[in-house]
């Protein structure tokens, strides 16, 4: 039987560029997707990006390292002195605010890994490595020795991961593949030239009875303009940061003198204390509303 199979990944609250990709999808006739992780935030998508995922047949969804950031703010894990920490903090109360108790939830029981088989292939699928899903073991230029990790098991033929914002085919030691389908929200490149691509990228896999048919790594142009008005619209926290995102591709999540600044301009760090002191507020049970 032949198989599309969209791989989703890093779509970081950019509703817009989801449907995009969605679209350009419908159009290559995908019959299944794989969500790889960090579905949410810095972008203002919250409910809308559930409801655009519950339209696909998605068996698959991974838990993405921006998903247990916003798990661990929600929890008080917070460093009261880091710029960055605040930053995560606030954009998890606007996404908590904008969300139901249902998708609070599902986030907080996503996986780190999954596999399917599809024909004769098995499949490992994780945002980053299967076991961790932060952190920069999995760079494009990190040694082999680093990607032999994707392969838990003997089995896996093929693995796929998000989290590093590359499109990306290389070999594991023992032949077997690894495919990365980039960044539908956010895509990057250190590279000057190749970052002025700011299109959505995603990933076709066609599988029929003799393989791997086809990778196909694509690239969707999007509205960037109807989204940064989504963001001001939604009283997005940092939209001018989000702004700079979508336009030059760089993200100020670690540029602790800018946040810094907007923390105590807007008194961020206070109003963040008070929401997590809350007494009707813990995390997802306590939520009532919405
Ligand atoms: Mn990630």
């Amino acid at each position: 039987m032949r198989h599309k199979i969209g791989l989703l990944s890093d779509i970081h609250g950019n509703v817009t560029a989801l449907e995009a990709v969605i679209e350009d999808s419908k159009r290559e006739k995908v019959t299944e997707y794989w969500l790889l992780g960090d579905l949410v935030m810095p972008g203002p998508g919250a409910a809308e990006l559930f409801q655009q995922i519950d339209k696909l047949n998605l068996p698959v969804f991974v838990k993405g390292n921006w998903e247990d950031c916003f798990l661990q703010s929600l929890a008080g894990e917070i460093d009261w002195e880091d710029p960055t920490d605040i930053y995560i903090g606030k954009l998890s109360k606007y996404l908590w605010e904008n969300i139901s108790v249902k998708e609070l939830d599902r986030i907080k029981e996503l996986p780190l890994y999954a596999s399917r088989k599809v024909n004769h292939l098995n499949f490992g699928i994780s945002h980053n490595l299967p076991t961790k899903n932060y952190g920069g073991f999995l760079s494009t230029v990190k040694g082999q020795e680093n990607f032999d990790e994707l392969f838990p098991s003997e089995e896996i033929d093929i693995a796929v991961y998000g989290h590093i914002h590359h499109q990306m085919l290389r070999y594991g030691s023992a032949g077997q593949m690894i495919i990365n389908p980039g960044a539908v929200g956010q895509p990057f490149s250190f590279r000057d030239k190749l970052r002025q691509d700011l299109r959505a990228y995603y990933a076709i896999l066609e599988i029929d009875d003799e393989g791997l048919a086809q990778v196909d790594f694509k690239k969707v142009p999007y509205d960037v303009a109807k989204e940064i008005t989504r963001a001001r619209q939604s009283q997005l926290p940092y939209s001018e940061l989000y702004q700079t995102l979508l336009t030059t591709g760089h993200t100020q999540t670690r540029n602790r003198m800018l946040l810094a600044e907007i923390n105590e301009q807007f008194g961020y760090k206070e109003e963040l204390q008070r929401f997590l002191k809350r007494a009707d507020f813990r995390g997802a049970s306590d939520k009532t509303q919405k």
